[in-house]
């Protein structure tokens, strides 16, 4: 073969090669094209089946974890997705795509939809209790439903809250959907706009009728757009009314309902209230408003009260100003009280403020001015007592009543049971003590709460003493010091002290002492010239008591016609024993008492005495020398000073007995 030949030969071959080498690459390259599309096309289904599988799993996730339960779900939709054959609903998800059907079944109630376009996107998957809604969520609601508790004819007002969960602008138009007849709810917004992520509220106010009771439900329909899409939210609504029969408490009360007050102008008034809620009623606060003019004017103190919890009360005080120009009448007003809560939580209370025609300006009678001891003796403690009454006089409370001694300083007195405070107060009293013997005057006087000064009450009386010790002369004689210096060493029997004084008959006859302040004359000796014989027989005419002491008898005795005898009465010397059937007020037994004293003697009177012999001396039975003629008494024994025990009481008993006896009333 030539060079030629050869060449040919090889062209040849290197074409084959090239051939062989391009069918090669060739097949390769048509193997290759075929795998990609197989790869894209799986890629695609996975794509789908996560994207179910994804929302059925949240589905089941929030539908176990209850109502209100939501998740953000991210899914790809394939670019074979078709929007229009996919659906969520009967209990499914179903997507398709490039002619695939890919369907995850679940065992509740789905509801809503899928995004219309592929390609990425945040899915929402909302629990809703009883069904789970899944789709492009542009906003979302505080709470899957509303559920209201109310009584009948009642209001309660509700809210719920939007928030935006979408990255534009939203437009929410609200429109409720209730169509009960019994059960109105209203609507305090019907369109709002929200930003992207903001929050907004919006009342529901629920009014219920007279026979309302029952249950009640609809929904409120919320339809979100931001001009490209939208989305519609149902928020199921139900209202539990309670029956009439279990009457439904008011969500908040004041009581009393009526505060009826008298007053007097000028008065300030304490009114006291309870706020009560009722038992699904929760206040922030409750604020009061006052009617206008008389007297919801007059009302002071309308802060506010709370918070309140449920079925709680708090009190809540109101000052009440009666002005001092009120008219006389009835003055009504009004405190309204409203909770910040709940609209229904309203209620009011009325006042009623009666100012009587004349109103108070007289000021309490005070009668019946009365002092104890009825008879009182100088130096004795004095209770004093009136009744101060205003019932008559405008029937205010008695605030206060005082008393005055013979035109002295006005004392408080104090009331019975220690309290000024009823318009009649009775037994109002005070005491006095050291008046000193003659006539006083007492006047009490009481004051209302008003302030009016009432009527006096007054009382004359007159203190008094015990006895008067007259003595014959001017200066003591000897056996006048025996009894006054016994009687200022001894006292009454009955547990007071003798008040007495000591004149002489010069005063008595001459009319410069007033016998009736004494109960008693006393003498221990009697002039026959000092004129007394008249003083002391009117004395005894009007009650006074006398009494004669030892040798006062001598011409006492005669002078008040006790006896004829006396121009020479007896002289018993020596008398050591007296003989008595009976006694001042006690009376001897028959046995002898002995007076023991050697210097003692005994007047005793002659028989032809008429009075009551009480004692006799020893050895002269009928003459007495122990008795009472009227109210006269006369003891015939001297010398006390020289008495045994015995002696001395029956001379304190003489005493005390004149005393007791005497009827006299000064003046
Ligand atoms: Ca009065
Ligand atoms: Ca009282």
């Amino acid at each position: 073969m030539g060079d030629s030949g050869k060449k040919a030969q090889t062209s040849i071959e290197v074409l084959i090669i090239l051939g062989i080498a391009l069918l090669v690459m060739l097949a390769f390259l048509m193997l290759t094209q075929s795998q990609s599309v197989q790869v894209n096309q799986q890629k695609e289904s996975q794509d789908a089946a996560n994207a179910v599988s994804e929302l059925a799993s949240a589905a089941k996730e929030v539908y176990a974890q209850g109502v209100g339960a939501k998740k953000q779900v991210q899914i790809t939709l394939p670019s074979g997705y078709e929007a229009n054959e996919s659906s969520i609903g009967n209990r499914a998800i179903w997507l398709r795509s490039s002619g695939n059907d890919y369907v995850e079944t679940v065992d509740f109630a789905l509801h809503g939809s899928l995004p219309k376009a592929s390609g990425d996107h945040f899915v929402w998957v909302v629990s809703e209790g009883s069904r789970v809604r899944i789709g492009d969520s542009m906003i979302m609601l505080d709470s899957p439903s509303l559920n209201v508790l109310m009584p009948e004819s009642s209001q309660k007002m509700e809210g719920i809250v939007v928030r935006s969960s979408w990255d534009s602008e939203v437009n929410v138009s609200i429109t409720a959907l209730f169509n009960s007849s019994k059960v109105d709810m209203s609507l305090g917004s019907k369109a709002i706009m929200l930003e992207p992520l903001q929050s907004a509220g919006v009342a529901i106010v629920f009014t219920s009728g007279d026979n309302a009771s029952g249950f009640h439900s609809g929904y409120i329909e919320l339809n979100a757009a931001d001009g490209k899409q939208n989305e519609t939210v149902m928020l199921p609504v139900s209202v539990e009314v309670s029956g009439a029969n279990v009457s439904a408490p008011p969500e908040l009360s004041m009581l009393p309902g009526t505060l009826n007050e008298n007053a007097s102008a000028g008065e300030n008034i304490t009114a006291v209230f309870q706020l009560c809620t009722g038992p699904w009623t929760r206040l922030s606060s409750v604020s009061f408003d006052l009617s206008a003019g008389d007297a919801g004017d007059w009302v002071n103190g309308t802060g506010d009260l709370g918070p309140m919890e449920p079925e709680t009360c708090q009190p809540k005080s109101f000052r009440i100003s009666v002005p001092s120009n009120a008219t006389a009448g009835t003055h009504t007003g009004r405190i309204s009280a409203r909770g910040t809560g709940s609209l229904a939580a309203v209620d009011s209370a009325e006042i009623m403020i009666d100012i009587a025609a004349n109103y108070d300006t007289s000021g309490p009678d005070a009668s019946g001015l009365k002092a104890y001891p009825e008879k009182p003796y100088a130096g004795e403690p004095l209770t004093f007592s009136v009744t101060a009454d205003d019932t008559l006089q405008g029937n205010s409370s008695v605030k206060e009543c005082e008393m005055q001694l013979d035109n002295g300083t006005w004392q408080q007195m104090e009331a019975a049971d220690g309290k000024f405070d009823e318009s009649q107060e009775k037994g109002v009293s005070i005491e006095f003590s050291g008046l000193a013997i003659g006539k006083h005057m007492a006047q009490a006087r009481c004051k209302d709460a008003a302030g009016n000064i009432g009527s006096s009450a007054s009382l004359t009386f007159h203190v008094m003493k015990d006895f008067l010790f007259i003595t014959s002369g001017k200066q003591q004689t000897s056996s006048e010091e025996d009894w006054t210096s016994w009687l200022s060493s001894h006292k009454s029997g009955e547990g007071y002290t003798w008040a007495y004084d000591t004149t002489d008959a010069g005063k008595v006859s001459g009319s410069s002492v007033d016998l009736s302040y004494y109960s008693a004359v006393v003498l221990a000796q009697w002039d026959w010239k000092s004129g007394l014989a008249s003083p002391l027989s009117a004395y005894i005419g009007k009650g006074g008591s006398v009494v004669l002491l030892g040798n006062a008898n001598l011409q006492g005795a005669r002078e008040l016609g006790l006896t004829s005898y006396p121009a020479n009465p007896s002289n018993d010397a020596q008398a050591r024993f007296i003989t008595n059937s009976s006694y001042i007020s006690e009376p001897f037994s028959a046995r002898l008492y002995s007076i023991t004293a050697s210097s003692t003697q005994m007047y005793s009177l002659n028989d032809d005495f008429s009075g009551n012999i009480l004692a006799t001396s020893g050895n002269e039975t009928d003459h007495a020398a122990l008795g009472t003629d009227g109210n006269v008494v006369f003891w015939g024994a001297t010398e006390p000073g020289d008495f045994n025990e015995i002696g001395g009481n029956i001379t304190i008993r003489v005493l005390d007995y004149a005393v007791m006896e005497s009827k006299i009333t000064p003046g």
